[in-house]
């Protein structure tokens, strides 16, 4: 069958700072090929839909299959799906990823039987027996584990058997030097790892993968790394090194055969501080930025947002980073309850440290707990505000006065790393990057004031919306922690068996988390 695979088009922040490459996308997309099917893919983030419809019209593939990692892409992905059914009633069009996995039924309906099926978890195996089910008995087709159709949902997902079998199909992605984060211009990315250990309220990493972390062998990641030509990689595990032994194997082997690429990480602070090894040898291969997801500058914060990191260890983890000489990013976590004054504390406390600091605003998420048991409601459920740039919860300030504090605390932290102690080395470094034909950086630059405007925010808040996101379920009080998060599960929990970490990094993930599930 000619199977083509699309990824939907950028967000706010894929405007400005980065844009990657569709990494889960290439590898379900390489799943199929290996089933022998006919196999293109098309990336909206850098490609238009003109490009799209033009592709399938000349292409006329039998199967599309459009990746939703990200709820505020489901509006377009919708739209998408019903402008491909008028100009191929034939094919069948199917919607996967991390977003779509927790949102399959109210996909379904707005597509208006536009999508033939979700299909949720991880995409490698599920799209094989899809693909075959379509291609062969369609009544199968609601069988398929994962599948979620209007007649029916199959077994839930399966997971991959391997993950050492697996190669991204890098190939079929046509604008390689569109991807990019920062300075690090062209970027690609690569897994080390899958899932997540432990289980914070406001993130659906670990709900999805339910709670299991993988490991991919150190051979098989050299081997990948071969295949990327970019000089800057993003790693895009949850949380880098969290098992030392698996860091140092895999660097081990990347110095062994002399490859040398500048990384970008994200991690945890307590990881950081319990593998200061691990962290230094990598320095020496290559890695250049570190993002910390901090969340909060005080205890109530990180109570709030169920990360048991004492706060001092996130500071020390900085300062470890700082001492290494690599560049720290810092996520923060605005609630919608901040009023001038804690926008104040917040930029003086930014200020402060040398670290880029982000922002990003408090969300509730499906699949996550705090979308179980967030008490407030919500005041919109545009899906396209969903994209933790935008309120959804009802502010303590009028909206417009919260977005002008928070616009003002994002400028105050951009113009830090703009200022005439920076600029000279930013504008070596992009001078470097446009000799060598690469721009995406300064364009986001050029673009900053434009994305980030009090008219395009509260613009986006006042545009006719012709889907919502479905109310979450009323909070049932007196359920146990444990059996709300049960209910969250796409893949099912095997316990301590589905993490590939030895019994000491086992018993320190258990001591860092608040948990109740398995
Ligand atoms: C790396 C990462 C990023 C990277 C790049 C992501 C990219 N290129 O798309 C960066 C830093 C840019 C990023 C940014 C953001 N991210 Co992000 N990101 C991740 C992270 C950690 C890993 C994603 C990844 O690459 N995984 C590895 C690949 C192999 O897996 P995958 O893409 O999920 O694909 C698999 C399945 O999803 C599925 N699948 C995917 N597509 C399809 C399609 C079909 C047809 C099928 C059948 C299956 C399928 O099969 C794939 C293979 O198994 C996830 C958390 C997580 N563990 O999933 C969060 C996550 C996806 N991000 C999240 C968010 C909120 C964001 C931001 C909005 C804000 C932020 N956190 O910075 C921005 C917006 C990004 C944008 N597009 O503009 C949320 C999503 C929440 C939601 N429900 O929308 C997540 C889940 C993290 C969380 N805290 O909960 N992100
Ligand atoms: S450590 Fe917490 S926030 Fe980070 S990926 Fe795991 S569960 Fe999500």
């Amino acid at each position: 069958m000619k199977a083509l695979f699309v990824h939907p088009g950028p967000l706010l922040y894929t405007n400005v700072f980065l844009r990657l490459e569709p990494l889960g996308l290439e590898l379900v997309a390489q799943a199929a090929r290996r089933a022998r099917h006919q196999v293109r893919l098309i990336d909206l983030q850098v490609e238009s839909h003109a490009d799209y419809h033009r592709m399938i019209a000349e292409w006329q593939p039998d199967f599309i299959a459009f990746s939703c990692n990200y709820l505020a892409n489901v509006p377009e992905i919708v739209d998408l799906a019903k402008a491909t059914r008028l100009a191929l009633p034939r094919s069948f069009v199917c919607v996967g990823g991390h977003s779509a996995s927790f949102t399959g039924p109210a996909i379904l309906e707005h597509g208006e039987g536009a999508i033939d099926c979700v299909l949720k978890g991880e995409g490698e195996p599920g799209i094989v027996k899809l693909l075959e089910a379509v291609a062969g008995d369609r009544s199968a087709v609601a069988k398929v584990p994962g599948a979620l159709t209007a007649d029916g949902e199959g077994p839930r997902p399966a997971f991959v058997h391997d993950l050492n079998e697996l190669r991204p199909a890098r190939d079929l992605v046509r604008h390689r030097r569109k991807y990019f984060i920062g300075i690090l211009d062209p970027c690609a990315s690569i897994e080390f790892s899958r899932g997540c250990p432990w289980d914070c309220s406001f993130c659906s990493a670990w709900t999805f993968y339910g709670r299991s972390y993988r490991a991919i062998s150190p051979e098989r990641v050299v081997e990948d790394l071969a295949s990327i030509r970019e000089p800057g990689v993003f790693i895009v595990d949850d949380v880098a090194f969290i098992q030392e032994k698996h860091g140092f194997a895999i660097g081990e082997a990347i110095a062994r055969k002399g490859m040398r690429k500048n990384f970008y990480l994200e991690t945890r602070g307590d990881v950081l501080l319990r593998n200061k090894e691990v962290f230094q040898f990598w320095k020496k291969l290559g890695v250049t930025y570190i993002f910390l997801g901090i969340e909060a500058i005080d205890e109530e914060g990180l109570r709030k947002f169920r990360k048991r990191i004492p706060l001092g260890r996130n500071f020390e983890a900085l300062e470890f980073v700082r001492s290494l000489g690599i560049e720290a990013a810092i996520n923060i976590i605005a609630d919608p309850d901040w009023d001038e004054e804690r926008f104040r504390v917040v930029r003086d406390w930014c200020m402060d440290v040398p670290e880029v600091v982000n922002i990003s605003i408090n969300t509730p998420y499906p699949g996550t707990e705090t979308w179980l048991t967030e008490q407030r409601r919500l005041q919109t459920r545009d899906y396209r505000l969903f994209d933790i740039q935008h309120a959804v919860l009802p502010t303590k300030l009028p909206l417009e006065k919260f977005y002008r504090e928070l616009l003002h605390t994002q400028r105050v932290l951009y113009s830090k790393h703009m200022n005439w102690r920076t600029t000279p080395q930013l504008l070596g470094l992009l001078a470097r990057n446009l000799a060598r034909g690469q721009a995406n950086f300064l364009r986001g630059i050029v673009k900053y004031n434009k994305v980030f405007s009090l008219d395009t925010m509260l613009g986006d808040h006042a545009r006719p919306v012709h889907y919502e996101l479905p109310l979450p379920p009323r909070p049932q009080a007196d359920a146990p922690a444990a059996k709300k998060a049960s209910q969250l599960y796409i893949h099912a929990p095997r316990g301590r068996a589905g993490r590939t970490i030895d019994d000491a990094a086992e018993r320190f993930v258990e001591a860092t988390r608040m948990g109740a599930s398995g």
